[in-house]
């Protein structure tokens, strides 16, 4: 009998939100982990700020990709630029744009790929990703080092919401009903991988932004 060879077809865990648990082997996750600190070299990781206010947020980011999300006293927007050197945002790793293209169901390259930098104490608060034109796009999210606790809700703030965690390697695809479901990154758990040296998580979001002509 020949051996049929079969991707993994990932745990739902609500309509249109599927983790694929170490999708990524520890080799996978070291190489890419190589890339992304080369590409924070040229445009390093700078911390947000809520509009108005001016609140600083405790997770650090940057992009790769033609866009980038930027945020801060003036609105969150989509820019094809650094903030602070004015340089277009490296570009998007190419195992990257293949595990898009494999797990992402959708035609068009991702347009921006989001790189959250979380310190032990780092969280993110429950929120909607909406500042794309097109949300019939999926999300794809990528985690490396520390495993955090995720929470995961409905397309309502008040929707009830479930929490598991995300682990080095692990890769969620956020589609369909899930693509506006409110989600947060409730803590880390310090200690738990040993891939970023000085420990914390990265979580790298691959999206598309304009509407794919
Ligand atoms: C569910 N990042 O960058 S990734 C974000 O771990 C963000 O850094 C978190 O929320 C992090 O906006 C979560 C998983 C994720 C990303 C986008 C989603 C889950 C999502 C969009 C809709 C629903
Ligand atoms: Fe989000």
């Amino acid at each position: 009998m020949p051996v049929r060879i079969e991707a993994h077809r990932g745990l739902t865990i609500q309509p249109g939100a599927t983790l694929f648990a170490a999708r990524l082997s520890r080799f996978e996750q070291e190489a890419l982990h190589g890339e992304i600190r080369a590409a924070l070299a040229e445009a390093p990781l700078f911390r947000p700020e809520m509009p108005r206010t001016g609140k600083p947020l405790s997770v650090r980011m940057s992009n790769l990709g033609p866009l980038g999300w930027v945020s801060d006293r003036a609105g969150y927007r989509y820019q094809a630029t650094h903030p602070l050197s004015g340089r277009p945002w490296p570009d998007m790793p190419q195992r990257l744009l293949d595990l898009w293209a494999e797990v992402g169901g959708y035609p068009a390259a991702p347009e921006a790929c989001l790189v959250n930098s979380y310190d032990a104490t780092a969280r993110m608060g429950l929120h909607q990703d909406r500042d794309e034109a097109d949300f019939s796009a999926p999300i794809v999210s990528v985690s490396l080092g520390d495993t955090c606790r995720f929470r995961l809700g409905g397309t309502s703030r008040t929707d009830p919401t479930r929490s598991f965690e995300l682990a080095s390697g692990d890769v969620l695809v956020l589609a369909g009903p899930s693509r506006l479901a409110f989600h947060g990154v409730d803590r880390i758990l310090a200690g738990t991988s040993t891939l970023v040296a000085d420990g914390g998580r990265i979580n790298l979001t691959l999206r598309r932004v304009t509407i794919a002509g």
